[in-house]
């Protein structure tokens, strides 16, 4: 199958290439070069850099106040399996003019919706072989699929946490549908975005019961999705907000605390997103940290917010100094478990041109590519780790040691305390390490 037909949609842009960062070539990397090894690995490989097809190829620039101002050649086709089919020779075109390896996507990005259930799900199905002859041709494989529970107007209470028991089953139905997808496209992961899962209200809300709801409903998922033989990951997306008031998935250590709850943390890791970071009120480092700290560091949607606005704005990485403390996290961690770092970004309404959505896309990668070759310099050539281990060498030996093996009591830290002393106090250093950071970067 041609990757490139005569239906050529990024006309005028090639293969991007890598070019280094003296380059002024816009359409080239100055950092991500994929082959380069990089703490043991190549950088792709740390990465698994994943396009999102539903921002890039299904979004169309539409907000609260006004229509899409892009208009996808694509959509032309007015029957949708041969939309369905020109958004997938687009999608590949770009993925693979763009060197990526990898895709996202949630069921009806793939195709448009039909009116009921049995109908939909024909035309995903019908849409497979398709892709699948893509991906053959051109290697790109799929990092992880998920289903929209959260657009169609009967999700509006939820999805698995809704208070009507049908809907909740015709979400069943649903991801039943889309983890078949995921299964037959050799999907490495499965996301569960909870989009609609919490609550606008509590005076209409009872959460014992949506939180029992959605443990039992995602245990389903999953024991389904391992009798058809999946053994990839299964990934939830904290978000603390939007479109809710409150969503259940708020944080990772919520998350983690939920999945623990309902017997799922052996199937279940998570996939932690920068902007939902900070609209929790946390740093992206902080929430990989808290992953990795419970071995769920999973996969990663990279974006940014903007300090002005409170939601979910999903611009493109391009903050080095908050991508250079994640791939701290990252390395010192090391790796993903499963996942790799899908751009889970939009252009701005005003980015009309199609070389937009490439310039985003390398922008993002040379982002995370600089970003990892500081981590590494920091973590080879300074003394950033030997500091922050020195911190804690009282526990290394003697009665901390013997309190980190359980072997103390209440009444033993009293007596170590009694003959110790008064003690000196001891800077934490912070300064110095933030100037040491700034002085990699
Ligand atoms: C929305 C989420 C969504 C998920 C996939 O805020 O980031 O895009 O990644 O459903
Ligand atoms: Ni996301
Ligand atoms: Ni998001």
């Amino acid at each position: 199958m041609p990757l490139i037909g005569d239906k050529e949609y990024f006309k005028g842009i090639g293969h991007i290439p890598f070019e280094g960062k003296d380059s002024d070539n816009p359409l080239a990397y100055k950092y991500y070069d994929p082959a380069r090894r990089v703490a043991g690995k190549p950088m792709k490989e740390h990465f698994k850099f994943a396009v999102a097809y539903w921002h890039s190829f299904c979004g169309t620039g539409a907000d609260p106040f006004g229509p899409g101002t892009l208009q996808h050649p694509w959509d032309a086709a007015g029957d949708p399996l041969e939309a369905a089919r020109n958004k997938a020779d687009a999608a590949f075109e770009f993925i693979t003019k763009l060197g990526f390896e990898y895709f996202c996507f949630h069921d009806f990005d793939l195709v448009q919706e039909a009116p009921t259930l049995k109908a939909s799900e024909k035309r995903i199905q019908d849409t497979l072989p398709y892709l699948k002859a893509k991906m053959e041709a051109s290697g790109v494989k799929l990092l992880w699929g998920t289903a929209n529970c959260f657009s169609h107007p009967r999700y509006m209470n939820g999805a698995s946490t809704n208070p009507d028991f049908r809907v909740l089953a015709r979400a069943g139905a649903q991801i039943k549908g889309a983890l078949d997808a995921t299964i037959a496209l050799g999907g490495e992961n499965y996301v569960f975005w909870g989009g609609r899962e919490g609550y606008m209200s509590l005076l209409n809300t009872k959460i014992d019961k949506e939180l029992d709801h959605m443990g039992r409903f995602l245990g389903m998922a999953r024991d389904y999705a391992r009798s058809k033989e999946f053994t990839g990951t299964f990934f939830i997306e904290p978000k603390p907000m939007e479109p809710m008031k409150h969503q259940y998935d708020y944080d990772a250590a919520t998350v983690i605390g939920f999945l623990r709850h309902y017997g799922l943390q052996d199937d279940f890791k998570l996939n932690l997103e920068v902007n939902h970071a900070t609209l929790a009120g946390h740093s992206m480092q902080h929430e990989m940290e808290i992953a990795a700290a419970h071995g769920m560091l999973g996969s990663i949607d990279a974006n940014r917010g903007d300090y002005q606005n409170g939601w979910d704005t999903d611009q493109f990485p391009n903050n080095l100094n908050e991508v250079t403390l994640m791939m701290l996290t990252l390395l010192e961690a090391g790796g993903l478990q499963g996942g790799g770092i899908n751009f889970d970004a939009k252009l701005r309404r005003n980015s009309t041109d199609p070389e937009d959505l490439f310039l985003a896309h390398i922008g993002g990668a040379d982002t995370f590519a600089r970003a990892l070759l500081i981590a590494e310099r920091i973590l080879t050539e300074s003394n950033y780790s030997e500091l922050r281990q020195k911190r804690y060498e009282s526990f290394e030996s003697g009665n901390g040691k013997a309190f980190e093996m359980g072997k103390l009591s209440l009444t033993d830290l009293y007596d170590i305390a009694v003959a110790q002393g008064e003690l000196p106090l001891y800077s934490g250093k912070q300064e110095m390490l933030e100037n040491l950071i700034n002085r990699y970067i």
